[in-house]
């Protein structure tokens, strides 16, 4: 592949314009001094985490060769080697891992007060220690500022002081750039190995945001770059109907579907071909029974049978509901959808805490093992 989708501002790059950042001077050695990154500044909305070394645009005798991107360059102002590389539109880093393997894009969303921030807390906290061990993945922060805000607003609230997360404020005090990750997998393929990665892609942005008349721009690339989404959506939200309709589950989901359309130009009446999961969150508040209510069982593989036992499961309840509409809206809009039930707590929390019985997530990996499925980064078993 001869170009790659930025996972922060989703422009399309010629490996060849992949750009460098100075690595900098550790403390009295050669290198650049920090200085304001407008372009960085620009993008995440504040100017306190983009004093950085400096950006510089590749070599030119690489633009001219137009045979990718090489792993480091020089620095023009003080001769440094680095191997940082950095988006020449947006100024944020594109690790080597991404470079090497752009992985495909994933994209969540869902209704204010669906579970989104516990989910994002709880999912990457799974994914860096049971579930990553379990699949042989490995869940890498793609920036600094990912890292550090993942510790200080998702992990230390949630997992050090047990308290539930506050609810995302408006956009105006909340970062409006996304945590960005990368999910890798390495497969033995007969002799050789094959890294695959997936692209967690998470904005903390409600789905009341996007409706059509004030969608920001970067929304709407974001959505355009999908290869896969996932749609969280309350349960009880759900059963209760009513409420504001630009928050209705069925609403979100029909909006974003159609920002899904923008720049994929599919014939008339062809389904997305986007894999589509979509989980009611907070499944610990419903009475259940059958496959939801049973462990998955832990191997490196998709089970089957048990996918598609909770797809049916969920399926009947959204019609217990009198949302079947949305199993219809969902059957006829993507070429393939998953229904899922998760609990990123658990058990109900009390009080603004979490419940006495502690953190105890539930099939919060199940979206994604059905996504890597999809791709063909791990293997389904019957
Ligand atoms: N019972 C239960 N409640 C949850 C769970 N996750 C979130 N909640 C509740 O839903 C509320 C909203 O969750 P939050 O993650 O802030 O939603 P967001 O607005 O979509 O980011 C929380 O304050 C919790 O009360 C869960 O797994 N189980
Ligand atoms: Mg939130
Ligand atoms: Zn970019
Ligand atoms: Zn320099």
């Amino acid at each position: 592949m001869s170009s790659i989708t930025c996972p922060y501002c989703f422009a399309r790059l010629a490996r060849e314009r992949i750009g460098f950042r100075c690595a900098g001077s550790s403390g009295r050695g050669p290198g650049c001094a920090p200085r304001l990154d407008e372009r960085l500044a620009a993008y995440t909305g504040s100017a306190a985490s983009a004093s950085l070394p400096p950006y510089f645009d590749p070599p030119p005798a690489v633009r001219r060769l137009g045979r990718g991107t090489p792993r480091r360059a020089a620095c023009p102002e003080c001769g440094q080697d680095t191997a940082r590389r950095v988006c020449p539109e947006c100024h944020n880093p594109l690790p080597g891992a991404y470079c090497e393997t752009p992985g495909k894009i994933v994209a969540l969303v869902g209704a204010k007060n669906s579970g989104k921030s516990t989910y994002i807390a709880v999912l990457l906290h799974e994914l860096s220690h049971r579930i990553g061990a379990e699949l042989g993945t490995a869940l890498v922060a793609c920036d600094d500022r990912t890292i550090e805000r993942y510790k200080r607003d998702f992990h230390r609230p949630l997992f050090g002081d047990r308290r539930l997360l506050p609810a995302t404020a408006s956009a105006v005090t909340t970062p409006r750039d996304p945590l960005v990750y990368l999910l890798t997998r390495t497969r033995r393929r007969r002799l050789r190995q094959q890294d695959m990665s997936l692209t967690l892609v998470l904005f903390d942005t409600a789905g009341e945001d996007l409706r059509s008349r004030d969608v920001t721009d970067l929304h709407l690339r974001y959505l355009a770059a999908a290869d896969a989404i996932i749609f969280l959506v309350d349960p009880l939200e759900l059963k209760s109907g009513g409420g504001d309709p630009d928050g209705e589950p069925i609403n979100i989901i029909a909006r974003v579907t159609e920002l899904l359309h923008v720049g994929r130009d599919l014939p008339h009446g062809r389904r997305l071909p986007v894999p589509a999961a979509v989980a009611l969150t907070k499944i610990d508040a419903l009475p259940l029974d059958g496959a939801l209510q049973r462990n998955r069982t832990a191997t490196a593989a998709l089970d089957l049978n048990d996918r598609e036992a909770v797809h049916e499961q969920v399926r009947a309840l959204l019609y217990d509901w009198q949302a079947g509409e949305l199993d219809r809206y969902l059957s006829h809009e993507y070429a393939e959808y998953g229904l899922f039930g998760v609990s990123a707590l658990g058990g109900v929390p009390r009080e603004g805490a979490v419940g006495t019985g502690g953190i105890r997530p539930y099939r919060v990996e199940d979206p994604l093992l059905w996504l890597l499925h999809q791709f063909g980064m791990l293997d389904g078993v019957r």
